[in-house]
């Protein structure tokens, strides 16, 4: 059989040869007591490259924004955010389980919150409640297909938020491909935002790990909070090898899986019953609507899957994600095999 051609997630990635020579290569120490040379100097590479003073090495995106979460608020604080960013979905109630906070959530159709919405739920503290703690953006957004948020709106954002002495945090798991896709530099991108969190294991490649960015004093207490999640890692510095290869040389390479979502949504526009706008796919990330091609989202994964094509239904929808360990060919490739699928399905309802 020929190759799978994976576009579950960009978290399927395979290290590259030249991550798996550094990870073989790293020299080690033990973390926990400061003492990693390759830990330590993925974590100021971090940090520079984020313009932010400090940076942590986590062994994942949910621990980073859950470990942001909890340094930021008391117990009883309101967290903002998207009604399905994430922290919401996929973070197993993380903002109540650890740290006792409640989120105010915000329907959007893209997942990108504006400041006039963000501030009818704004509470000050007072004799009766805590108030907000935190607005947290996610940007990429995954589940609003890979969306964007323009620079200026972030900054609008922050500004607002700061004058009321709120903090913002970002769940960056993808923000070098929101970088990538507005052309400027990430340390620009994130320069209003107090912590960002980023994944080195999912556009970037690397095995293992995302990282916290922020102020001295909130990594210091990041630090601590990682800990007491049982996730202060001893020799990390294999895995930080490979992350260090990934912060460096993988957000180049970005644009090209862009470009090949972008490939997949123009192909699927043109199938009978799949609906996908292919002007919103802007990163890496699609949903299309397949409910009018007869199938369910589980019918068109196992059948994809006998093709040789991996992709997951999400909420009724298809979703698809590329990433380096699929190429243009591969997607070609894709669209083909799900071509015949729709295909097979109309035929079958036909006969
Ligand atoms: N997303 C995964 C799944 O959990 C859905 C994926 O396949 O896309 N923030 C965002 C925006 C994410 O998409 C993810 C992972 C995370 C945080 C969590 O990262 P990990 O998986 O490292 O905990």
């Amino acid at each position: 059989m020929s190759k799978i051609i994976d576009l579950r997630s960009d978290t399927v990635t395979r290290p590259t040869p030249q991550m798996r020579r550094a990870m073989f290569e790293a020299e080690v120490g033990d973390d926990v007591y400061g003492e990693d040379p390759t830990v330590n100097r993925l974590e100021e590479t971090a940090a520079r490259v984020f313009g932010k003073e400090a940076a942590v090495f986590v062994p994942s995106g949910t621990m980073g924004n859950q470990i942001a979460i909890n340094v930021h608020t008391r117990p009883g604080h309101e967290i903002i955010c998207d009604e399905r960013s994430h922290i919401i979905l996929y973070e197993m109630g993380g903002p109540a389980v650890n740290s006792c906070c409640i989120t105010r959530t915000i329907p959007t159709a893209d997942g990108i919150l504006q400041w006039d919405e963000i501030q009818k739920r704004v509470r000050v503290p007072s004799d009766h409640f805590r108030g907000t703690g935190l607005i947290s953006l996610e940007n990429t957004h995954n589940v609003a297909g890979g969306r964007v948020y323009p620079p200026e709106l972030i900054r609008e954002i922050c500004d607002r938020a700061h004058e009321l002495g709120i903090k913002v945090h970002l769940d960056g798991a993808r923000v070098f491909n929101a970088a990538a896709y507005c052309g400027i530099p990430v340390d620009q991108l994130v320069a209003p935002i107090d912590s960002v969190m980023f994944c080195l294991s999912k556009g970037l490649g690397a095995p293992v790990g995302s990282m916290l960015v922020g102020s001295r004093e909130f990594i210091r207490e990041a630090r601590l909070v990682r800990k007491g999640l049982g996730g202060g890692m001893r020799q990390a510095g294999v895995l930080a090898a490979a992350g260090l290869v990934a912060l460096e040389e993988s957000p180049a390479g970005l644009a090209a899986d862009h470009a090949n979502a972008r490939l997949l949504a123009e192909a699927l526009a043109e199938m009978p019953g799949v609906r996908i706008r292919p002007e919103d796919v802007v990163t890496n990330i699609l949903f299309c609507d397949i409910s009018e091609t007869g199938l369910t989202s589980r019918e068109v994964s196992a059948r994809l899957a006998q093709k040789g094509v991996l992709a997951n239904g999400v909420a009724g929808r298809m979703r698809m994600v590329t990433h380096h360990d699929v190429s243009r060919e591969d997607c070609e490739r894709a669209t083909e095999l799900m071509r015949q699928v729709f295909e097979e399905a109309r035929s079958a309802v036909v006969a």
